[in-house]
């Protein structure tokens, strides 16, 4: 594609499905619609300051966690942007315990849409980057509106991923497979517009590490050293530089624009870490390897992770490929 054309993320999703002649559209509008919840959602968020939006609800979620009113609002929209349309048979959200089916007033299709709404969301009263993740993986099971098996597939098998950043600028960045595509929004005409075709994660990488370290005392002796040899430049390159920000989808989106490593380990409280495979993990997982990246629970690749449940935590270590596999060295010696 012409670097100068002005090109839509509709366009551009139309342009790839058309490769494959027995498409059926379903799946092009999955992500178009997701385009059009990510636009609803921004509009929000950058009202944030400017409505009484803020604050909490006043209940908690099923992590335990206060909800905010965006992360209401986020869950809302992707769900009624979604559930009328006959491509999906269910989802899955953070926001909700269950799988959520699609009734049965509207037809059921042969997707299951995985997403995390609102990441990030205790950095949105300080106006911090926060995030939606999206995975969708083909319906598996004989059941209409899908089952259990339908959720719990292996990231391997997702077809896309994606997540839109709300920061300085609003950014969808998405792969199916074939490249990692970035687009930004233009306020002002309301499309997201090609802007980072093709990204790869730059080599050779920004030695970033990127790590909750006020956690460090909860750390294995694997960890704590894997954390000295970056601070040290134990690998004779150079030391690192710590970048943090605790929003994961603006964390990620630096590692991959820039290179780096981000790590949410296990720990003596918390053995699998804090966030979610399926709908966090996973998904920036399927982009970083598109990326040529990489992403590891420290044992294994989260792609190859078989989950158990919707809602599972795993270690996460993510990032430039040559960081991954250092890491994965470190946490194998205990
Ligand atoms: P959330 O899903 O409740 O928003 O929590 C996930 C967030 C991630 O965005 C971020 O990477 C992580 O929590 C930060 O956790 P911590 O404050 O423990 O460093
Ligand atoms: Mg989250």
């Amino acid at each position: 594609m012409d670097g100068t054309s002005i090109v839509t993320i509709e366009r551009h999703i139309i342009e790839a499905e058309r490769k494959y002649p027995d498409a059926s559209g379903a799946f092009s509008n999955i992500l178009t619609d997701m385009a059009l919840a990510a636009k609803v959602i921004s509009r929000q968020v950058n009202m944030a300051g400017l409505v009484d939006i803020l604050g909490r609800v006043g209940r908690r979620n099923v992590q335990g966690e206060p909800v905010q009113k965006l992360d209401v609002f986020a869950q809302d929209v992707i769900y009624r942007a979604m559930d009328h349309t006959g491509h999906l048979c269910c989802m899955v959200s953070e926001e909700l315990e269950d799988p959520i089916p699609i009734p049965d007033s509207f037809p059921a299709g042969e997707y299951v849409l995985l997403f995390d709404p609102l990441d990030g969301s205790s950095n949105i009263d300080v106006n911090v980057s926060i995030g939606t993740i999206f995975s969708i993986h083909r319906k598996v099971s004989d059941s209409e509106r899908g089952t259990l098996e339908d959720c719990l597939q292996v990231g391997r098998k997702q077809l896309a991923a994606g997540y839109v950043v709300y920061g300085s600028s609003t950014m969808f960045v998405y792969t199916t497979g074939h490249g990692v595509h970035g687009f930004t929004l233009d306020p002002s005409i309301g499309e997201f517009i090609l802007s980072h075709e093709n990204i790869r994660i730059p080599e050779p990488p920004n030695r970033y590490y990127s790590v909750n370290e006020a956690r460090h005392s909860e750390w294995d002796p694997g960890m704590r050293r894997l954390l000295e040899h970056f601070k040290s430049g134990g690998d004779g390159e150079g030391a690192f530089s710590a970048r943090y920000i605790g929003s994961l989808v603006a964390d990620f989106h630096r590692t991959l624009l820039r290179g780096g490593i981000f790590m949410y380990p296990g720990d003596r409280s918390n053995p699998d870490g804090k966030l979610r495979l399926l709908y966090e993990s996973s998904p920036l997982a399927f982009i970083a390897e598109q990326a040529g990246g990489r992403a590891s629970t420290g044992r294994e690749d989260v792609l190859d992770v078989v989950p158990t449940s919707i809602h599972q935590r795993t270690p996460l270590f993510l990032g430039s490929r040559e960081f991954v596999d250092e890491a994965d060295g470190f946490l194998s010696q205990g």
